[in-house]
């Protein structure tokens, strides 16, 4: 095993930046404020991790700009994953995906009027078209989403 040389002050700062550990790594977003309760698992997940991480409430058809808005920055921000929870017609993890080219994680979330217990989210968040994956995790399992963006960051 060869021995590397000490990295310079230069390096740490740039190292430093490149992972954003001054901003939050993950970012929690879910299409309602009926949403927060099943989604705040990836949050409760992800602190015994230690992974620093927010949590915003957009929605793909309700506020699609701010969705827009949000995922294009996200790189820029420092985030490294997006985790995005919806339920009935679940637009939202694939609408981040389509502006960002991060790793999204998508929870499919059993809505009180959706269709079989949260299939109708279930197949809008795993059916993406090639080329712009969503990683789809089982309908309301936020914990696993969490365990997910943990082992894509390596911590
Ligand atoms: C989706 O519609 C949300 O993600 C939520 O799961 C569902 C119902 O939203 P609310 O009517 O409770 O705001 O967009």
């Amino acid at each position: 095993m060869s021995e590397q040389a000490p990295a310079t002050e230069t390096q740490v700062e740039a190292a430093e930046f490149e992972t954003g550990t001054d901003g939050p790594l993950v970012g929690i977003v879910m299409g309602s404020e009926s949403d927060r309760a099943t989604m705040e698992k990836a949050g409760t997940e992800l602190e015994e991790h230690g992974i620093s991480f927010e949590i915003q409430v957009m929605s793909a058809h309700r506020s699609p700009d701010l969705v827009a808005t949000y995922s294009k920055e996200a790189r820029a921000r420092g985030l490294r994953v997006i985790i995005a929870g919806a339920g009935l017609s679940a637009a939202l993890p694939g609408v981040v995906a389509a502006h960002t080219d991060l790793p999204v994680i998508g929870v499919p979330l059993a809505a009180k009027s959706g269709v079989m217990n949260g299939l109708d989210a279930l197949l809008s968040v795993a059916q993406m078209p090639p080329g712009v994956p969503v990683a789809c995790v089982g309908v309301d399992n936020a914990r696993n989403a969490a365990v997910l963006a943990a082992r894509i960051l390596g911590a």
